[in-house]
């Protein structure tokens, strides 16, 4: 079984019956980082499962997704990384497809934002508004930051939030209160890129004016969508209430999409303008029939994004593709709020995350497990919280006990007993039946609770059949009956067994690669959606595989590796936040063997005259005397250092400093107060010995 994948997405286009077709978008990720399980609970596993039930249910649909390459974000992480931005988007743009292709996401197409077929749709929907009018051309003043002699857009410059006061806000949103922001809204605003004051300089920009649609917004948010989820449907009200301003949809930055207007220069569209077009080019490059996804009445959108991006799925898109005009809008915008890890919040920068690409090989072929534990816990109506022992315990008493446990008794005691073949049941009795009877019941509750979008309880009830199954071998107990009454056992295995195989299609969007495992212990081939519940879909005398166990037991020990990770990040984040200094980049140890370190003898030492901090030391080397000036009078007084043995780097380039030429440096330690002390040999050695 090694190698599997999930099964991919299927053919376009079934239409086998007459109902909508369906659009379903995940959000873009940004290309400057890996994806983490916040991102993977939020978006992706809910999109995957709601798209492969609709496949399931052969229905017409396809599922979207693809990288965001524009906007801030990316340029900000090139410069840290001293590359290009196309660099940065090219590494994690196939990082991200690699890692969700391998976690069973099955996007039917993921796409990128740089393609040219992106730039040329993007470019097309923007120009389409600009000659319609759309746009209200401004002239205001921006933050421009004169020390990187550029404007400062979005994240390139940070201050406090007037909504909220949180004192990291970004100059586009709030990531705290969820605000979106404008740049100038800022208070005490600073530049990211060069840490100074901004001052403001005249600028010419394209504003979409969101407040021209209020009317239209209001009516088909407040009034014709009230069955979208509370949290969707208030943040869009508070908004609404609040009140909408014109939005600028262009930047001044060189990454991006040029605005392509005559003559303008040095601006591109702004990231949250592009971005969601990238859903329809996507959709172009998949199929050619792209447009009666995107333009006939009869498609249902919807998208899967996390709480952060609701303003910009169900305000300012559909203002844009309302302005358009020819686009239908979302059904549905189904966001789910944020996944916590261990009680604290999921940060790039702290390294406190769950990779994916770092899950895939650390728990390589328990990509189920995963989807298994962040669907169960997903993040639907508030908050929720990821922690290594529910992991562990969702895997041990749920995935093994009740799931792998059922169908490991039910396949090998029909091996044990009938050779592996469907027994023919004999007068079934009452129980029997009844349980064969409930199994499409299940089916059901799994389906109404999909089509609202309530993930955890369809995975529950999922699960319910499996529990069921387990509850009916316990109650039945075959193992008890084989020798007395043999005929009562092949009414237990045949029923247990036509459950097996329900549980194998109904775990389908959920867990893929368990049900493809299972399929295969059945020897049944594709077990489908409308065969759930079916009461002789094994049929008697049908040969089963010999099965391998589904799920296996989650350690102690394995789950400490990875609080040990986290604990590390924790270690280092507070060892920033005490001041100390991060770690340098790595050195070979050739570059480290150059260095001259030796052990010196303070001979004299004085102050030097009209500083604060600078002592004059002379010292024995072993090779030489020689001066060295070193910066530590506000530490040390020079009659108490005399005498001293010291370590030295001694063949630094001489410098000349307050006129005396220093040649070396001793050798300091400098404590996260900024405290010095000398580094020096743990006891008296030879002068001139040398520091390995
Ligand atoms: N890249 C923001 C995000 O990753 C953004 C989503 C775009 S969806 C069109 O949260
Ligand atoms: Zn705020």
């Amino acid at each position: 079984m090694s190698g599997l994948y999930a099964p991919g997405p299927k053919p376009i286009s079934y239409n086998m019956k007459n109902t909508k077709r369906h659009l379903i978008t995940a959000a873009l990720p940004y290309a400057n980082g890996p994806v983490h399980i916040g991102h993977l609970a939020g978006v992706y596993i809910p999109a995957d499962i709601y798209s492969r039930y609709l496949r399931l249910k052969r229905e017409d649909i396809i599922f979207i997704c693809g990288s965001d390459e524009h906007g801030v974000p990316i340029t900000i992480k090139a410069r840290q990384e001293g590359v290009t931005p196309q660099q940065i988007v090219d590494h994690y743009h196939q990082m991200n497809k690699d890692s969700f292709e391998r976690f069973g996401i099955a996007f039917d197409i993921y796409h990128r934002t740089s393609h040219p077929t992106h730039h040329q749709t993007a470019s097309e929907f923007f120009r389409t508004l600009y000659d319609r009018g759309e746009f209200l051309e401004k002239e205001t003043e921006q933050y421009f930051d004169e020390e990187a002699g550029q404007f400062l857009a979005d994240r390139y410059i940070t201050g406090t939030c007037p909504k909220c006061t949180h004192d990291q806000a970004y100059g586009d949103q709030c990531e705290n209160c969820g605000s979106s922001l404008n740049a100038t809204d800022l208070i005490n605003p600073r530049s990211t890129i060069s840490g100074s004051v901004p001052v403001r300089r005249k600028t010419i920009h394209w504003y979409l004016p969101l407040d021209k649609y209020e009317g239209f917004l209001k009516q088909w948010i407040l009034e014709e969508n009230k069955h979208w989820k509370p949290n969707v449907y208030g943040q869009c009200k508070s908004w609404l209430d609040g009140g909408l301003e014109a939005r600028a949809v262009t930047r001044d930055l060189d990454w991006g999409i040029p605005v392509p207007i005559d003559g303008v220069k040095g601006k591109v569209l702004y990231v949250w303008f592009d971005a969601p077009i990238g859903y329809i080019s996507a959709t172009k490059d998949l199929t050619k029939n792209w447009a009666d996804y995107w333009k006939q009445d009869d498609t249902r959108m919807i998208h899967f994004i996390g709480k952060d991006n609701i303003v910009f799925h169900c305000i300012i898109f559909p203002v844009m593709l309302k302005a358009e005009g020819s686009y239908v809008l979302p059904e549905n915008v189904p966001a789910n709020e944020f996944l916590n890890l261990e009680n604290d919040k999921i940060s790039t920068s702290r390294n406190w995350a769950v990779w994916l690409h770092e899950y895939l090989v650390e728990f390589e072929g328990k990509q189920d497990v995963l989807r298994y534990v962040l669907c169960a816990n997903a993040p639907e109506a508030k908050d929720n919280d990821f922690t290594w022992k529910d992991f562990q315990a969702r895997n041990n008493n749920e995935l093994v006990a009740i799931l792998g446990n059922f169908v490991h008794r039910a396949l090998v005691l029909t091996h044990k007993y009938f050779n592996g073949r469907v027994p023919a049941p004999e007068n079934p009795d009452q129980y029997d039946k009844e349980v064969l009877d409930s199994i499409s019941s299940y089916r059901d509750k799994v389906e109404d609770n999909l089509d609202h979008f309530r993930f955890r309880e369809a995975l529950k009830e999922a699960m319910n059949l499996a529990r069921l199954g387990n509850k009916y071998l316990a109650d039945t107990e075959p193992w008890k009956h084989f020798k007395n009454d043999p005929g009562r056992v092949k009414n237990i295995l045949y029923t247990a067994l036509q459950i097996t195989a329900s549980v194998a299609a109904i775990i389908k969007p959920f867990l893929p690669f368990t049900a493809v495992k299972l399929e295969g212990f059945l020897n049944a081939g594709e077990i489908g959606w409308q065969d759930i519940g079916n009461t002789s879909l094994l049929p008697v005398g049908h040969e089963i595989n010999q099965p391998e166990l589904l799920f296996d037991k989650i350690e102690d020990v394995t789950i400490q590796v990875q609080l040990d990770k986290l604990a590390s990040s924790k270690k280092l984040n507070e060892a920033r936040e005490s001041g100390l200094p991060d770690l340098k980049e790595e050195v070979s140890y050739e570059d480290f063997s150059r260095m001259d370190i030796r052990v010196a003898r303070i001979l004299a030492a004085e102050k030097v005259p009209k500083t604060d901090k600078l002592i004059k030391l002379d010292l024995d080397t072993g090779l030489d005397k020689r001066t060295v000036v070193s910066g530590i009078a506000e530490y040390f007084k020079p009659e108490e250092i005399i005498g001293k043995q010291v370590c030295i780097l001694a063949n630094l380039a001489p410098r000349k400093l307050r006129g005396i030429v220093s040649h070396g440096m001793v050798l300091l330690a400098e404590d996260a107060n900024g405290r010095l002390v000398f580094v020096t040999p743990e006891e008296i050695t030879g002068e001139g010995s040398v520091v390995l």
